[in-house]
């Protein structure tokens, strides 16, 4: 039985659960999930080598997680669905993930509308039946087989970890033979910089409430890895002063326990001791500032360094300064 692999675009509303089924198929914490909406703000690659089983071939699938559908009221919302037309763009399967414990809402069909509109197939994933009665689920089913011809629907819940292998199943089923995209060992391609950065995010989204997480995002500006130690030195942006009182804290407390939970999560990625220096700016208005979204983008931020790095080279190079 021929390899297959092949790309798996994660879709659907903020909340969904997308996220959360990334990290449950691939093992890993590789995208963060809170209980709030529009959390995941870039797309975001897991790969899961899936060995050979009965008629399963092996595969290598690239899931991307990417950030809810909504319509976008700013820079950074704009690039964040930029970012979902870019992993829908050059998927081979697209897996359709609704929440059933919510009402049903017109935002369904906007997103179906998107999904309809992809050339690949359309897994439809009925996500969190671990909080609906097993009786409504087949009258679930039934309506929303009505409205697409889905390649398959699949119940599950992302959180339990139920329904997994028949999904793995139907996603390896509708990729193309062809090897793999990534090396088996990898995980992900995500740098372990924007992985730091998203747990320090994290940490602010939950300890935070109101506007500022939706207001707040972090840049790591600093980064020294050593054997036994990394020194990270990072900034939480927020919009407005009184965001960033709230991020400090009476007397720094609020920093201080976003600071010490983030760098226990950093250290457990990175298995080293960690040295993490949080400070808070204030950039008014930098969620509609197209440059200033376009640099969180950790691809830019990557290139950056690389210039940087060779800018360095060049310099230190004797006979051509
Ligand atoms: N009960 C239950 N909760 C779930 C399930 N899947 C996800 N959740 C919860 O739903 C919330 C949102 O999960 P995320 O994975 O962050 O959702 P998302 O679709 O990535 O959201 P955005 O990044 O904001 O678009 C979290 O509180 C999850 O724990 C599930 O199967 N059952
Ligand atoms: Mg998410």
């Amino acid at each position: 039985m021929a390899h297959r692999s092949g790309f798996a675009c994660i879709l659907g509303r903020p909340n969904a659960g997308k996220s959360t089924l990334l990290n449950a198929l691939v093992g890993e914490k590789l995208a963060i999930v809170t209980h709030k909406p529009q959390t995941t703000r870039n797309r975001i690659q897991g790969f899961l080598n899936v060995p050979r089983k009965g008629k399963r071939p092996a595969a290598q699938v690239v899931l991307v997680d990417t950030p809810g559908v909504h319509k976008p009221d700013s820079a950074l919302g704009r690039k964040m669905m930029v970012e979902v037309s870019e992993a829908l763009g050059g998927c081979h399967v697209v897996l359709l993930i609704v929440d059933v414990s919510g009402a049903a809402s017109q935002k369904d069909d906007f997103v179906l509308e998107l999904a309809k509109r992809s050339s690949a197939p359309v897994l439809l994933l009925l996500n969190k039946i671990d909080l609906i009665e097993k009786g409504r689920l087949l009258p679930l089913m039934d309506a929303w087989r009505r409205r697409f011809d889905f390649r398959d629907i699949l119940p599950l819940s992302a959180r339990k970890r139920q329904g997994l292998e028949d999904l793995i199943d139907a996603v390896v089923a509708a990729l193309p033979p062809g090897p793999s995209y990534f090396p088996d060992s990898d995980l992900t391609d995500l740098p372990v910089r924007f992985l730091a950065a998203e747990l320090i995010r994290e940490r602010v989204l939950l300890e935070t409430g109101e506007e500022v997480p939706y207001a707040a995002t972090v840049k790591i500006e600093q980064w020294e890895e050593g054997p036994k130690l990394t020194r990270i030195a990072a900034v939480i942006f927020c919009e407005r002063e009184g965001q960033k009182a709230i991020l400090v804290g009476r007397g720094g407390t609020m920093l201080k326990k976003i600071g010490t939970q983030a760098r226990l999560e950093i250290e457990r990625l990175l298995g080293t001791r960690v040295f993490l220096e949080l400070f808070v700016k204030v950039r008014a208005g930098w969620r509609n500032s197209r440059d200033f979204v376009e640099g969180l983008d950790w691809r830019r931020q990557m290139l950056d360094i690389a210039r940087l790095a060779g800018g360095q080279q060049e310099a230190r190079e004797p006979g051509k300064n």
